[in-house]
């Protein structure tokens, strides 16, 4: 404890168990295998992480009787691929645990990714085979490294850590690249000896010139883009006096809300401790909430993408993956940022500036009524909005927490960026796994699946899980015009009852409710969960795809809280052959009624890929809302004032 915090300028002690590590804290960490457990040159840093203190040590260490600080690292030896995983203790500097990952591969490395692409712009037979193709300007290259499922490594790399990649070619210095996909050459590399195993051609008979290089319209750039910009009238958005809300190292507060900000290499942002002031008191809404996993198998069985099932978090980590924000550009207003710090796989801290961005937003009318006398009475409603992106190669995630003036919280997420492409298989052919985009080229269908892990404690940790659904009557003497609607609450009392489908036909939802205590209406308070942007996995059981994530077979889990229960999809789902998360730890059918329960909310984008997505997509906008229910006793927002102008 105590070391400096570079995420606030350097500024700011780490003075909270729950603040992310230090950059010293990171060189600590590898410093200690290093020293204790004779980590060298030819390994790898995985991750190096803060290990959160379990949910009972909290308030001991918050209160400063407990002083212990640790890190979890994840590192591996290239030499014969074995992984280890370390908690280090760094108060008292030493390793305390050290655990052995036999045949686990640990997450990819941006450095692996870049080594990878080096090796391969010089490497005889991939210049030979861009040769065929007409291609001599390598400057132009763009070459990119996935991660995939063990069921789909050829036999004859099992155990080894692999890469399979595409490589493609931009029409120009600044062109768009993923416009332009060399079909059916993929390079599969041994990441750990950096060696080009094979490289898959399935053009290696002769040239093919005019097909691998099409005249596309995938350019996006204004400089490259034969039309004028449209005109667009000036629009500020200013706060004369400042911001509504305060920023004490990463505790974050907003009128009634108050919660801390967290950032992991895998998950990315992390909300911590989420409460609102209520008649001065502070109520937990929720101990913690991120994204655990997100799943994107893609729907074409053709070679060009038969491998592509991306785990984003579990694969590349959306914290590796944020990237740096600007002012007026990605966030408007009166902007506040905080810095983020990764390791990179030497073990050196990486930061990365501006990776948070919190700030109020308009969100137009909170509430309104005119009354004939009293006349109008209007609220505009303002939202405290914390954020960040991500871009995982082609594609953009942005994700916004949004806090409400009610006690709604929203979760949204925008997928943007350049969708995967391809040519299709002969010239005027139509793709049947995806929509033709541009001249030649088309995207597959694919999916993104979210899993929100939302660690909620509503009033505390004696919670109950409601699958709420509505009933119509049916005609009756008592009702004889049918018009009885009935509200079905069943408590999910064990994970079996815990994993629930989205139904329409009910309008199924699920509250979390604490039964221990009652609003003043006599009734037990809960939030609810408004489930929207779910979907089916659309997958045959049996298929890799769904065995490496069966966590998409269900759009909710609720399992009791354990602080080792953090990936739905098993800790290391690179070249995963199951999923050995939620599937594995719910088969032990624990209960969860009245307990400190987890929710694994899975939503996102079915992406039936369209033209309009070419060459850049316009954001795809997805959410869920936890909004009270019974928390308060009336709208909670009575208490905001009128603007000035109303
Ligand atoms: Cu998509």
């Amino acid at each position: 404890m105590g070391a400096e915090l570079d995420a606030l300028n350097g500024e700011v002690l780490v003075t909270h168990p729950l603040d992310p590590l230090s950059a010293d804290e990171i060189r600590q960490g590898a410093a200690a295998v290093r020293r204790d457990r004779g980590v060298g040159d030819r390994w790898r840093f995985a991750s190096i992480e803060l290990k959160e203190p379990a949910k009972a040590d909290l308030p001991a260490l918050e209160s400063g009787e407990l002083a212990r600080r640790d890190a979890l690292v994840v590192c591996w030896n290239r030499a014969d691929g074995q992984a280890y995983r370390a908690t280090v203790s760094l108060s008292g500097d030493e390793v305390t645990a050290w655990e052995h990952l036999p045949g686990q591969q640990p997450n990819m490395t941006v450095d692996e990714w870049h080594e990878c692409d080096v090796m391969l712009r010089s490497h005889p037979a991939v210049i030979e085979a861009l040769a065929r193709r007409g291609i001599t300007d390598r400057s132009r290259l763009l070459s990119d490294m996935w991660a995939y499922g063990a069921a789909l490594v050829p036999e004859r790399y099992a155990g080894q850590r692999i890469g399979w990649c595409d490589l493609w070619y931009r029409g120009s210095e600044l062109g768009n690249p993923y416009a332009r996909h060399l079909s059916g050459l993929h390079p599969i590399v041994d990441l750990n000896t950096m060696e080009l195993l094979e490289l898959e051609d399935s053009d290696a008979g002769g040239p093919v010139p005019e097909i691998t290089v099409p005249e596309v319209r995938g350019e996006y750039l204004p400089d490259l883009l034969p039309m004028r910009l449209r005109e667009v009238a000036p629009l500020h958005v200013s706060q004369p006096d400042g911001v509504g809300f305060t920023l004490e190292g990463n505790l974050l507060s907003w009128q009634k809300w108050q919660l801390r900000l967290g950032f992991n290499h895998r998950e990315g942002l992390v909300l911590h401790q989420v409460a609102f002031r209520d008649v001065g008191r502070l109520r937990p809404v929720a101990h913690r909430l991120s994204f655990a996993e997100m799943v994107v198998p893609y729907r074409d069985a053709s070679p060009d993408h038969y491998r592509r099932t991306a785990f984003d978090i579990g694969e590349w980590g959306l914290g590796f993956m944020t990237t740096s924000l600007t002012l007026g550009c990605d966030c408007l207003g009166e902007i506040t940022y905080l810095d983020a710090v990764v390791n990179d796989s030497a073990g050196e801290p990486q930061t990365i500036p501006n990776a948070i961005c919190v700030h109020e937003e308009d969100s137009g009318i909170l509430w309104k009524h005119v009354d004939e006398r009293a006349g109008a009475e209007v609220r505009r409603a303002r939202r405290l909005v914390v954020s960040f992106h991500v871009t995982v190669a082609n594609y953009e995630y942005l994700v916004y927490w949004r806090f409400y003036q009610d006690g709604s919280i929203e979760c949204e997420v925008r997928a943007t960026g350049i969708m995967v492409t391809s040519q299709t298989a002969a010239a005027g052919s139509r793709p049947a796994n995806g929509t033709l985009v541009d001249q030649g080229i088309y995207a597959p269908f694919h999916q993104h699946f979210i899993v929100a892990r939302l660690d909620l404690d509503v009033d505390g940790t004696g919670n109950t899980v409601y699958a709420t659904e509505s009933r119509p009557a049916a005609p009756g003497p008592g009702d004889p015009y049918a018009l009885g609607l009935t509200i079905a609450s069943t408590p999910l009392r064990t994970e079996a009852e815990g994993k629930q489908d989205y139904d329409w036909g009910t309008q199924r939802g699920w509250k979390v409710v604490n039964d221990n205590v009652t609003n003043s209406l006599g009734t037990p308070v809960g939030y609810k969960l408004i489930p929207s942007a779910a979907f089916p996995p659309l997958l045959d059981p049996a298929s890799p795809a769904f065995t490496r994530a069966q966590v998409i077979g269900h759009t909710l889990w609720v399992t009791p809280y354990r602080e080792d229960e953090r990936w739905p999809c098993g800790d290391f789902p690179v070249q995963a052959e199951r999923d050995t998360g939620l599937p594995v730890w719910t088969q032990a059918n624990r209960p969860i009624e009245n307990a400190d329960v987890v929710l694994w909310y899975v939503f996102g984008i079915h992406h039936i890929t369209r033209p309009e997505d070419w060459p850049v997509m316009p954001t795809d906008i997805v959410s869920f809302w936890l909004k009270p229910f019974g928390f308060f006793d009336r709208n909670p927002a009575l208490d905001v004032p009128p603007s000035p102008h109303c």
